[in-house]
């Protein structure tokens, strides 16, 4: 187990990385993706914080903005401290897909994930992570559909879409249950090198890093959650809805052997 304090420079782990996009390696990092969040971002960026300020290990977060045109960008330096540095990038592709990928090819952490701007999965999930990413696994992701989880969600238009989508993930991801929860950490250096070839920018890329994962022998669980429908989701079962079905259909077309 690390110390608090960052042992090695990001510049010695990705040489290819731009100096401005480079953070220190810490033991855990938590990618944030975000657009338009100066409403939700405070609080999650806050119970972060200070969750992760109260563990042993060192940690940071990094906000990866999309050209959001309120203050956005501006949240992160309130909560920024010598203990868990909170850091923002942006990112030239658009989409929380391209947004995460950025997240995490730019980090040096030993382990690394991801969290929604909502807060809809409590950080304190991150306890029950940890522990199996130690033991080896190359992925811990949160689940809503397995046993011990909660989760509700109103929308007839969303539960539909949801269930459609995880048949479809099933195909290709037979094991997991639910490949949409936000909140997703992984092996630092095996996401690394897998998420380097990912391409689905939009909501459906956990589906591709995932399989690439997977493929590339890594093995996942997946943890109970007790998830919240928070309001003001970006996600328009509409207009996401459609581009993601449409994303994994041909992630599943594309594993189809010729
Ligand atoms: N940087 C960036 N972040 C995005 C983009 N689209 C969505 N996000 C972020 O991705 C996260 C997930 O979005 P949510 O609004 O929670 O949507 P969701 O989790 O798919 O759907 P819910 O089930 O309603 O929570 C949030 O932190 C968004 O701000 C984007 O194009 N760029
Ligand atoms: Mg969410």
């Amino acid at each position: 187990m690390s110390s608090r304090t960052p042992v090695r420079r990001a510049a010695l782990a990705h040489p290819a990385i731009p100096s401005c996009l480079r953070r220190p390696a810490v033991e855990i990092e938590i990618v944030i993706p975000a657009v338009n969040e100066e409403r939700r971002l405070p609080r999650t960026i806050e119970a972060t914080v200070a969750h992760l300020r109260s563990q042993p290990w060192s940690s940071a977060v990094v906000v990866v903005d999309n050209d959001s045109v309120d203050r956005t960008t501006e949240v992160p330096e309130h909560f920024d401290n010598p203990v868990t540095p909170v850091h923002v990038i942006g990112c030239s592709e658009h989409g929380k897909g391209a947004a995460v990928r950025r997240g995490i090819v730019t980090s040096a952490a030993r382990y690394v994930g991801f969290l929604d701007a909502d807060n809809a999965t409590p950080i304190e999930t991150l306890d029950k992570i940890l522990p199996l990413l130690r033991n080896g696994y190359a992925a811990v992701i949160a689940s809503r559909h397995i046993e011990g989880s909660h989760c509700e969600v109103d929308s007839a238009l969303r539960r539909c879409g949801g269930w459609t989508f995880r048949r479809l993930a099933r195909t290709v991801l037979p094991d997991i249950s639910d490949t949409q929860c936000g909140f997703k950490f992984f092996d630092g250096p095996l996401v690394r090198s897998v998420a380097a070839n990912c391409q689905v920018n939009g909501f459906a890329f956990d589906v591709e890093l995932l399989v690439r994962l997977a493929r590339a022998g890594g093995t996942i669980a997946e943890v109970p959650v007790d998830w919240s429908d928070m309001p003001g989701s970006t996600f328009s079962a509409r207009r996401d809805g459609l581009r993601s079905m449409a994303d994994v259909l041909r992630i599943v077309l594309a594993s189809v052997p010729r």
